[in-house]
């Protein structure tokens, strides 16, 4: 039955309780406390880019419905998933920065998209819940025309500004202002300096990535992991007409020709058949991440071919696939972009290996647990990193990309034979960032499983010679600092021999970008200038998908800034609620 038959059957904003007719005649009576009616705007995903979304459209008198497939996060949204020190607390592993780390030797990671072959946050706040926490400010050339964006776009100012207003970042995120387990810092700086490296506070002169170097910068607030869900969801929810439902999973959008009419979820209590209605010009916004938003779409009748014959293919998929007719070509999923990642691992006697953070989960120092307990100051007041470092590199195509570092106390992992203090270890990443050339696929298997289709790194290899030279430069001032010892790659292994033996699944950032490119173009874009889908009349997303590529830093802060302009843009876009 379609959704929008019941449209106006409730027409008050809240429903407590349903009546449902259901087989043989009886009638059952379920308690809701969402209210069973038609939305201005439904919003796939509470993310990064979902709930800046929800925010700003709730903002201004719409009636908004944000929809997340995972649960409870962080202790101010009933999260309770808690270190055994952090017992009895609102503390829970996705507040306290320092169990970052943790993240990737949890027995039981239930927060990673488990439909997902790739890192992904299926719990509120998405990635922003589980990611480093590292924040940078967009820079204008992040995005410009040469960086993949249509024109219109270039003037970001007013947008950036307002996540600033929202969530300005930190570089100093313990509550007394001081900065711990800083050695690298030291290590870092007599590193750089000598290769014409500038010290900075990063935040402050965004624009600046060529040589410099500072601390990490964050979006914690008070000691803890804030982001998005801190934030802006939290003045969304004290608006009337703004509804949060999570452990709702949405599979597609139901379609007439150009026109959604409903969205599809598993949750009967949100409309029969699970089918949430909008109102009359009603929209909907995909925000579920760059391989949910991709997967939604596929199921909705909308991508390449290939994709759609495996929805297609699918029993239980294929029941809701819009005839073939009405199945849209757009090249979702492709040409996606993630930074492509090199790891280095060096020993220096000054540095604090911090354990490599193996014990912070279950056994940690005591007077660092016992002083974030008593105010969130000190160690665990941060994540990781402690250095960032950038510096531009004009490839041999004529291309400027950029080189960025990453530097935290502690490594994963070595592979040398010579023998090492592990107490002394600490890692670089190198990453390539904006100017990345190379491009990737992403998309499902037969089982609707979202994976990477053609990996995105070092497709060319430009991008490699470029991130080669990069490592090689650092490589060759570490004999100028006293005592810092390069571990992995150890002396028996060439950097070339090390790099190209790279595992490729270790390469992966976590930051793919691409998947539903904003443009002009439906043969290389999937939504246009306001972040419409081509070809769909009330069908948007604002996620990561629709960055046409990398920026300088880690994504998250041009994502919010994306979401704000995108979503001012929609607001605008005549014919809507
Ligand atoms: C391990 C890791 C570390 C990272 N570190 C950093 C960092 O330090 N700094 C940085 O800037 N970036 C970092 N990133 C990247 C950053 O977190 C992502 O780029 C960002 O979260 C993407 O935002 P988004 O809005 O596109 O999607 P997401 O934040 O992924 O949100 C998508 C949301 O949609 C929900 N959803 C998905 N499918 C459905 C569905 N079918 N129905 C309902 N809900 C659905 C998900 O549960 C999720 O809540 C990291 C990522 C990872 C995985
Ligand atoms: C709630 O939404 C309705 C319908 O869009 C609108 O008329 C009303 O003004 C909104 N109320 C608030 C408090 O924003
Ligand atoms: C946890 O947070 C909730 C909601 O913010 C609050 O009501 C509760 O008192 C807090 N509990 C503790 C132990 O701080
Ligand atoms: C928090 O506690 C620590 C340890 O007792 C103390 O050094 C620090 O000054 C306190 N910070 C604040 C902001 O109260
Ligand atoms: C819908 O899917 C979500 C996410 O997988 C799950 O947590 C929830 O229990 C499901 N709801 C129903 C009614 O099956
Ligand atoms: C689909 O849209 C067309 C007009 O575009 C309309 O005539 C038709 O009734 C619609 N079908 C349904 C099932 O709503
Ligand atoms: C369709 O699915 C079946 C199993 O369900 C599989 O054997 C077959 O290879 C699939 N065909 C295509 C084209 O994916
Ligand atoms: C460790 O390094 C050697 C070469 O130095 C290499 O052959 C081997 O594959 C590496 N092992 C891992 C797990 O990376
Ligand atoms: C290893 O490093 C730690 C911390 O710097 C130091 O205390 C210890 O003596 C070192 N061990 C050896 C064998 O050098
Ligand atoms: C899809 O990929 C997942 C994860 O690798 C795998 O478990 C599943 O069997 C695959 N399905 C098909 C049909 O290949
Ligand atoms: C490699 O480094 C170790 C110390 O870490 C040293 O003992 C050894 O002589 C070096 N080997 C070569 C070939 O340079
Ligand atoms: C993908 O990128 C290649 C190389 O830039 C380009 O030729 C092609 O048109 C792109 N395809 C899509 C679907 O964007
Ligand atoms: C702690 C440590 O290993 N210090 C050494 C640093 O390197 C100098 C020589 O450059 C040695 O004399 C120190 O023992």
């Amino acid at each position: 039955m379609e959704g929008g038959l019941y449209k106006g059957f409730f027409p008050c904003s809240i429903v407590n309780v349903m009546l449902i007719t259901g087989v043989q005649g009886s009638v059952i009576t379920t308690a809701s406390s969402v209210p069973t009616s038609a939305y201005d705007y439904v919003i796939v995903g509470a993310g990064v880019g979902g709930i800046i979304a929800a925010d700003r459209l709730s903002e201004v008198g719409k009636k908004v419905l944000l929809l997340e497939r995972g649960g409870p996060s962080t202790g101010e949204t009933s999260g309770d998933y808690n270190a055994p020190w952090a017992a009895g607390t609102n503390l829970t592993k996705f507040d306290i920065p320092g169990l970052y780390e943790s993240e990737f030797s949890d027995p039981d990671p239930w927060y990673w998209c488990q439909d997902i072959t790739v890192k992904a946050g299926c719990l509120l706040g998405g990635g922003a819940t589980l990611n480093g926490g590292l924040y940078w400010y967009p820079t204008d050339a992040d995005f410009s025309v040469e960086n993949g964006w249509p024109s219109g776009w270039q003037d970001h100012a007013q947008y950036t500004n307002a996540v600033i207003a929202r969530l300005p970042s930190t570089d100093h995120p313990s509550t007394d202002g001081q900065r711990y387990l800083e050695q690298t810092f030291g290590v870092m700086q007599q590193l750089l300096e000598p290769q014409g490296y500038r010290h900075l506070t990063i935040n402050d002169e965004p624009n600046s990535k060529d040589h410099v170097y500072g601390h990490s910068a964050f979006d914690f607030i008070d000691g803890k992991r804030a982001g998005p869900v801190a934030t802006y969801l939290q003045t969304a929810e004290v608006r009337p007409n703004f509804t949060y439902k999570d452990f709702v999973y949405v599979s597609s959008v139901m379609r007439n020709g150009s026109q959604v009419t409903g969205v599809r979820t598993n949750d009967t209590s949100l409309g029969a058949g699970g089918v949430v209605s909008l109102n009359p010009n009603g929209r909907v916004i995909l925000s579920s991440g760059s391989y949910g938003t991709s997967r939604i779409l596929f199921q909705s009748g909308i991508g390449p071919s290939d994709m759609l014959a495996l929805v297609k293919n699918n029993t239980e998929a294929a029941v809701h696939l819009p005839p073939q007719s009405q199945w849209i070509n757009l090249p979702v999923g492709m040409n996606v972009s993630d930074n492509p990642s090199i790891k280095l691992v060096f020993t220096h006697p000054s540095v604090d290996s911090y354990e490599n953070w193996a014990d912070v989960w279950t056994d940690p120092r005591p007077a660092d647990a016992a002083q974030y307990l008593k105010n969130q100051s000190g160690v665990f007041a941060s994540s990781s990193a402690r250095v960032n470092f950038w510096r531009a590199y004009a490839g041999s195509d004529g291309i400027t990309r950029f080189m960025q570092g990453t530097v935290r106390p502690g490594a994963g992992s070595v592979n040398t034979t010579n023998p090492y203090n592990a107490s002394q270890l600490f890692t670089m990443t190198t990453y390539l960032s904006q100017g990345v050339t190379s491009r990737g696929r992403l998309g499902i298997n037969g089982s609707l499983t979202g994976m990477p289709l053609v990996n995105p790194w070092f497709q060319d290899p430009i991008d490699k010679a470029v991130l080669l030279e990069g490592i090689k430069d650092i490589v060759s001032g570490i004999a100028t600092v006293p005592n810092l010892t390069l571990v992995t790659p150890d002396n028996h292994t060439t950097i070339d021999a090390y790099v190209n033996s790279y595992n490729p699944a270790s390469m992966n950032s976590n930051h793919w970008v691409g998947a539903a490119k904003i443009g002009t173009d439906p043969t290389t874009a999937v939504v246009d200038t306001d972040a419409r889908v081509f070809g769909m009349n009330n069908l948007f997303v604002i996620d990561a998908s629709i960055i046409p590529a990398l920026p300088m830093g880690n994504p998250q802060g041009m994502i919010m800034s994306v979401a704000e302009r995108a979503t001012a843009k929609i607001l605008a876009l005549a014919g809507g609620p």
